[in-house]
């Protein structure tokens, strides 16, 4: 397995660039527009604020590209549940409430049960990963998540031997989530990995970016990140994580079956019926770039799908 190693004290991109301007707009939303508003309504300074994550780990499982900008990570979204636009997820989710928040977790496992969410952000330790992302609209981020290994969490509900796959499923809420009052994809939004993708080093929950929980357009308070693999694979929002003997069916295999596949890994060779994978648009880059297999991640992951006519099972 190959790993990166990353120094702890690498002035990493967001810190130069991205982090000072969203420590600007933070400033200003203080001195000015919040404060407004945190007169009539004290409580939503709070709100507006982002909280850091305590203990942060850097992981070496991280790569060293450059991060891409606070602004893009958080402003250009896909979270149909809050519209179809890029930026919809940004401009909709200002009042989600992601607390109180837990998880279902049961299926095949011999301690089925919930998984609450500050016991999450306190009993497990909280990682940072620099992972790329790459949709399967053909462009790609680096994105700095924080979150825990996927397999830690599983692990403490017991699968059993029956449990071949893992699903899992986000809230359904049309209050909050205005997306849902129209039947743009088949609700709840539905997601799942075989056993051993789920337990894969490089699968995580993130529960956070830059250092800070997870806004709500990017998922909050947890999302799955499996950074070989389509975007659409991450989830988020998750309400429920169940052990299952068949595969899943996601959403996206409903919405499209000949589109979207259930392995979805990113494939250069293997277009989606309406455009290329060849290339990808590296938000915040003019040129773009060769796709790698598996998103660069092959020398990790490929073993997993040894044997297996990539094609086929796309
Ligand atoms: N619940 C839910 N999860 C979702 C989506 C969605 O529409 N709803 N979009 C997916 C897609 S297509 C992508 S590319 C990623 C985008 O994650 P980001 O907005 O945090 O970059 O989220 C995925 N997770
Ligand atoms: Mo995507």
């Amino acid at each position: 397995m190959l790993i990166k190693k990353t120094i702890a004290s690498d002035p990493k991109s967001f810190e130069i660039t991205s982090r000072s301007t969203y420590l600007k707009r933070r400033d200003f939303l203080k001195g000015g527009a919040a404060l407004a508003g945190a007169m009539m309504f004290p409580w939503s300074l709070q709100a507006a604020l982002p909280k850091k994550i305590p203990n942060l780990v850097k992981s070496p499982f991280s790569t060293d590209e450059p991060v891409n900008k606070y602004d893009d990570v958080t402003g250009y979204n896909n979270f149909y549940e809050f519209g179809t636009g890029k930026s919809d997820p940004y401009s909709n989710s200002g009042d989600f409430k992601s607390r109180p928040w837990s998880v279902t977790v049961d299926g095949l496992c011999d301690k089925p049960g919930q998984l609450d969410i500050e016991d999450l952000m306190s009993k497990f330790q909280q990682e940072e990963r620099i992972y790329r992302m790459r949709c399967v609209e053909a462009w790609s981020m680096v994105i700095p998540w924080v979150g825990v290994q996927l397999s830690s969490i599983l692990n403490k509900f017991e699968p059993n031997s029956k449990a071949k796959y893992v699903e899992f499923t986000t809230l359904v809420d049309p209050e909050q989530f205005p997306g849902q009052k129209y039947p743009i994809i088949p609700w709840p939004y539905r997601e799942g990995l075989r056993m051993d993708e789920a337990m894969h080093p490089l699968t995580v929950m993130a529960t956070g970016i830059f250092g800070e929980e997870l806004p709500p357009q990017n998922g909050a308070p947890l999302r799955l990140v499996v950074p070989w693999k389509y975007g659409f694979k991450g989830i988020k929002s998750i309400v429920r994580i169940r052990f299952v003997e068949k595969q899943p069916v996601s959403t996206w295999m409903t919405a499209g079956p000949n589109e979207y596949g259930f392995y979805a890994n990113v494939n250069p060779e293997v277009d989606h019926p309406r455009w290329s994978q060849a290339k990808e648009r590296r938000i915040g880059e003019f040129l773009r770039r060769p796709t790698l297999p598996f998103n660069g991640y092959g020398e990790e992951v490929a073993d997993l799908y040894k044997g297996m006519d990539l094609r086929k099972f796309f």
